[in-house]
């Protein structure tokens, strides 16, 4: 079945992901329309030989949609996702304005894709790092539930947008001239820095990016229970984020049986191999889908405890591919 899709936020790294991954996967679409804001109105798109011109988002844009990519700001998706349901299209929301919203399904599509069928019009693309660890963790789960996590992310500087990709070259090209640098997207200077803040504190101390493993974990794992102890900072890695591990289960999960798990999950490459150096690293995750998990190994402080190290491109996978996948599970 063909449909027309359109692309909310179309000229942003997301947005540009979600038409590349459009195109890689044949999503089938008759239409396909590209919105952004009034400052982007009008610049021209070449898309699998065809020009497309950007046309400024409005309520008014989404007659005869069926599916809009929605990769814009919290605010924006706010404004218009409600009047592009209302005009009969199905959103599939990458901010994180509906994601705790019960009527809104929140979506990673190798681990609750049934959730699908709950949609009332909107349907929630997790966060970036929690995509990853769900996708790297989901086989583990469901041999043995996971009640706690403890995780460190390591995340790449587009994960703040092209914004974050040209404040990192700045900084570098500024340094190596021996000129001041300037930190506008994030609080510090990040080149040849890192910095462990990613958005606004809460009153425990917890950054809004550390709780939305646990607040949205606990959704696409169907365990309210879940606890999760996270800590997130960015790196100076242009590219995929990383997340470093350790899961309390129910049962024990010897470091073989995940081993076993991780080498038959879904979206899962297993990279393990010790001996010859053989783990994933932001570098080889980059431009591609599948989350790649090591050095797995037994928590020596803990029972049924066991630590892990993922790396995922938090584009793709962290957002557009996953938005991408949830599309294709509604024209199923
Ligand atoms: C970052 N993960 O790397 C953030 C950006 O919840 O969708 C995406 C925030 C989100 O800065």
């Amino acid at each position: 079945k063909k449909v027309n899709i359109a692309i909310l936020g179309a000229t942003g790294a997301v947005g540009q992901e979600m038409l590349k991954v459009i195109g890689e996967r044949n999503f089938p679409f008759n239409e396909l329309k590209l919105l952004a804001s009034k400052k982007s109105a009008g610049e021209e798109v070449e898309f699998q030989g065809e020009k497309y011109i950007i046309e400024e988002a409005t309520e008014d844009s989404f007659k005869d949609i069926d599916i809009v990519l929605c990769a814009a700001e919290n605010h924006i998706s706010e404004a218009l996702s409600p009047a592009a349901v209302k005009a009969g299209a199905v959103v599939i929301d990458n901010s994180s304005a509906f994601r705790l919203n019960e009527d809104v399904p929140l979506i990673v599509p190798e681990v609750n894709g049934e959730d699908v069928k709950n949609h009332k019009g909107i349907i929630a693309n997790p966060n970036c790092s929690t995509i990853i660890a769900m996708t790297a963790l989901n086989e583990l789960n469901k041999y043995a539930k996971i009640n706690r996590m403890i995780v460190s992310t390591y995340q790449a500087v587009s994960g703040a947008g092209v914004n974050g990709i040209n404040e990192l070259n700045q900084q570098i090209e500024d340094l190596s001239k021996g000129n001041p640098v300037e930190a506008k997207t994030f609080q510090y200077q990040i080149a040849y820095n890192l910095i462990p803040q990613i958005g606004d504190f809460d009153d425990e101390g917890y950054s809004q990016e550390e709780m939305k493993m646990q607040n949205e974990g606990r959704r696409i794992f169907h365990n309210p229970d879940l606890k999760v102890n996270c800590t997130c900072v960015r790196v100076p890695v242009y590219r995929s984020h990383s997340e470093s591990i350790t899961i309390e289960t129910e049962k024990e999960i010897t470091p073989e049986k995940a081993k076993e798990l991780l080498a038959k999950s879904e979206g899962v490459k297993l990279i393990d191999d010790l001996a010859n150096k053989k783990y994933p690293m932001p570098l080889d995750t980059t431009d591609q889908d599948l989350i790649y998990v090591g050095r797995i190994r037994k928590d020596i402080t803990n029972d049924n405890s066991l630590s892990l190290w993922c790396c995922g491109d938090q584009v793709r996978k962290g957002a557009a591919t996953n938005a991408v996948q949830i599309a294709e599970l509604l024209i199923k």
